[in-house]
């Protein structure tokens, strides 16, 4: 019971981090963009992964106060990040199911660009499949409001909910991110390969960006380049860094 107790004060206490996992543009091999990872540095346990301090914090009702640490120190950082090439990097952030169904998103997104200043369109924010299955119309009006104000939206893991395709057409995001489930075994298994192939076909069709997730390998990176790929993301290409290894990754070049 001690990370039900210690999480809603995490933030205050200064134990919370962001890690920055870079994503890259296959067509020019430059940072686009970054992923904006959640961290919690607990004095005595030390890192616990956001996998299990999220659902924790969700059940405990204070997961928008996380979110909105999460979004108000990520909007800031990024302001920080030097240029990698004309279009401005773009930043990421993982959105909670718990923070849709209780509706301020989309104020705390606002509140959060008012207070930085970063343009929204260099927002996306990360919804899973699970999240638009668990909140339905909630995340429809929500993305519908986000659209509006500028800030893009991805679907996240997708291709590993029950109906992925019928979300796009009721769902108006920008970003697909493959899931690293299929990208893992791209170079050696035919239906995961046929499965990466789908989706950036119907994200070619569509006009939306696909961005590979957990990319390991060159020979996984080769085929998804093969098939088409726009962009990456992945240990092959960066661990998620904490802010001054990222500047000083992008002062090296991006
Ligand atoms: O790198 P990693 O182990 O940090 O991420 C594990 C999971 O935690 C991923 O599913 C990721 O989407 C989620 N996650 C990371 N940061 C955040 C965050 O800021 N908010 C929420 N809700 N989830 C996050
Ligand atoms: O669910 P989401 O896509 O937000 O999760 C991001 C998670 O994936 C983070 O935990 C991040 O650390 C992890 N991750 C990023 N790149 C890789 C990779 O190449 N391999 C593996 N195994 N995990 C990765
Ligand atoms: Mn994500
Ligand atoms: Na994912």
């Amino acid at each position: 019971a001690r990370l039900r107790d210690d999480v809603p004060g995490a933030a205050d206490r200064g134990e919370l981090w962001l890690a920055f996992q870079p994503i890259v543009s296959m067509t020019d091999k430059r940072v686009a963009g970054v992923e904006a990872l959640l961290r919690w540095r607990h004095p005595e346990l030390g890192e616990v992964p956001p996998r299990e301090f999220v659902p924790i914090a969700e059940r405990a009702g204070v997961i928008g106060a996380l979110q909105r640490w999460v979004l108000r120190e990520a909007t800031a950082a990024v302001l920080v990040l030097p240029a990698t090439g004309e279009a401005p990097l773009r930043l990421a952030v993982n959105v909670s199911a718990a923070h849709v169904a209780d509706r301020t998103l989309v104020e705390d997104v606002a509140s959060a660009l008012r207070a930085s200043g970063l343009a929204p369109e260099r927002l996306v924010l990360e919804i899973t499949e699970a999240t638009v299955l668990a909140e339905g119309d909630s995340v429809a009006v929500d993305i519908e409001a986000l659209r509006l104000m500028g800030v893009h939206v991805a679907l996240d893991d997708f291709a590993t909910g029950s109906s992925s395709l019928a979300h796009l057409t009721r769902l108006p995001v920008d970003v697909l991110k493959l899931d690293r489930s299929f990208v893992s075994r791209v170079d050696r298994d035919r239906q995961s390969r046929a499965l990466c192939e789908a989706v950036l076909t119907v994200g070619r069709s569509l006009g939306l960006q696909v961005v590979a997730e957990g990319v390991e390998t060159p020979a996984q990176l080769g085929v998804l380049r093969g098939l088409g790929l726009d962009h990456a993301q992945g240990f092959l290409l960066s661990r998620p860094l904490p802010l001054a290894d990222l500047v000083g990754l992008l002062r090296d070049g991006g």
